[in-house]
């Protein structure tokens, strides 16, 4: 029998569908969401959280075996029981279809639908008509199917209707007022049947079905955003390297992130937990105007050749009393184990460092093989300090050993065009840090 811990923000759906699970199945699971446990924002920033779950993202379950898991679905089949998943090959298809139905069919409309609802996305109008229209259309499939049926598949309760159910109870809360779901009967009494059973019930609580649709909350939309801000973007983070031998694939997949534009910036209902943490001010807004454009280096670093073009750029429009160099080297390499795990550390520290894509630049390299490696990079900072001192995110900057380049030195030059081309004698690695200040 499974026993662990779940890692989360208090009354997450994604994170009810593992609790219900474990309630049918009598699985050990302890949840993680309050502090001191686990701090949502915080704790699943910490390299330790990253190290197990490489996107930061909850649900995140945690077994006392120390087997990891991410992924809500994955984590509510693991601490499910033959019975939930479906017993029969057909059955546990059925249940599969059904999680996906709920991902793909009712999350992305109903989300589009609540979310303005609760004043953490803009409204839309056109958007919002258009997910209604889909939310029918779900909820058609749903009550045709449930015409001759209890449940969704077989006769008793599985994954399926506890997916189903937690993927609908933001529509049920909020919008789904009597006379719209009126048409739908089966889907209604089946919704109600389920939350009434006790292992939904000590979960959810006492669900109280919408009364009157839920408007555009316009007020607490215009409040949630300038603390929106300090909710880490989405995107990609700034340039991160690989090992040398994997450098080639992996540039060409960077590459082709970046070109991408800009993606919306997604808002879901973990971006009212993080929009709660207090807003950080430009910790950079006092340094006068740089003539290097960092963003243009980036371009020129993702779409053309790196020592042909980009580094060339760099070093023509490099202004050295607005920008710094850095060397970075990981402390713990006795530490590191698998490669993969080491290329989490890195990714994670990017993802999470990635409020400073517009003030700084990173080349970080994994050198080594499984059990003997170690991660070294070299980083262009906005001003002359180290800037994880200065700005909110100090956690991943104090497993590293830092060293501040003289940008006019051949040390400097030869180490930015190894690390930023991947490729070079890089000769410093392994006697690293015998000379020049380190900043601990
Ligand atoms: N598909 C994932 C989605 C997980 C997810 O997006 N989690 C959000 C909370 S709702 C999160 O942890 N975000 C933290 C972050 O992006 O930093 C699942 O179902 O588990």
């Amino acid at each position: 029998m499974a026993a662990g811990t779940l890692y989360t923000y208090p009354e997450n759906w994604r994170a009810f569908k593992a609790q219900i699970a474990a309630q049918y199945s009598g699985a050990a699971l302890k949840v993680a969401s309050t502090t001191p446990a686990f701090t949502f924002g915080q704790t699943n920033r910490t390299p330790a959280f990253l190290q197990n779950f490489p996107l930061g993202k909850v649900p995140a379950y945690q077994g006392d075996d120390g087997f990891c898991l991410f992924e809500s679905n994955a984590i509510a089949h693991y601490l499910s029981n033959e019975a939930l998943r479906g017993a029969t090959p057909q059955a546990a298809a059925q249940v599969l279809q059904w999680v996906s139905f709920a991902d793909s069919e009712i999350i992305p409309p109903a989300s589009t639908w609540v979310f303005p609802t609760l004043g953490i996305m803009q409204f839309n109008k056109q958007a919002t008509e258009q997910a209604k229209e889909d939310v029918k259309r779900a909820l058609t499939v749903l009550n045709q199917h449930l015409n001759t049926r209890t449940f969704l598949v077989g006769e008793r309760i599985s994954l399926a209707d506890i997916t189903v159910v937690c993927s609908m109870l933001w529509l049920y809360k909020q919008v789904l007022e009597p006379s719209f779901r009126q048409p739908y009967n089966n889907v209604n009494r089946w919704f109600i049947t389920c939350i009434n059973q006790p292992q939904f019930k000590v979960v959810l609580g006492e669900v109280k079905l919408c009364e009157k649709m839920a408007q555009f909350d316009a007020k607490k939309f215009a409040e949630m955003q300038p603390k929106k801000e300090a909710a880490p973007k989405k995107e990609k983070a700034p340039k991160e390297a690989a090992k040398p031998q994997e450098k080639k694939e992996k540039k060409k997949e960077e590459k082709k992130e970046e070109k991408k534009p800009a993606p919306e910036e997604d808002m879901d209902d973990c971006d009212a937990a993080l929009a709660a943490e207090p807003k950080s001010k430009d910790p950079f807004a006092h340094l006068p105007k740089s003539t290097f454009v960092m963003i243009e280096f980036k371009r020129k670093y993702s779409n053309e050749d790196t020592l042909a073009v980009a580094i060339p750029h760099f070093w023509d429009n490099f202004d050295k009393e607005g920008y710094s160099i850095w060397y970075s080297q990981y402390k713990y390499s006795d530490e590191l184990t698998l490669t993969f795990k080491s290329c989490n550390l890195i990714t994670g520290m990017f993802q999470r460092l990635d409020k400073l894509r517009k003030n700084a630049f990173a080349s970080v390299i994994l050198f080594g093989t499984d059990n003997n490696s170690s991660i070294s990079g070299i980083w262009v900072f906005r001003g002359q300090e180290l800037a994880f001192p200065v700005t909110d995110w100090q956690i991943d900057y104090e497993s590293y050993d830092w060293r501040k380049l003289d940008s006019d030195s051949e040390e400097c030059k030869t180490m930015v065009k190894e690390y930023f081309a991947w490729e070079g004698d890089f000769k410093h690695v392994g006697k690293a840090f015998n000379q020049g200040k380190i900043f601990k």
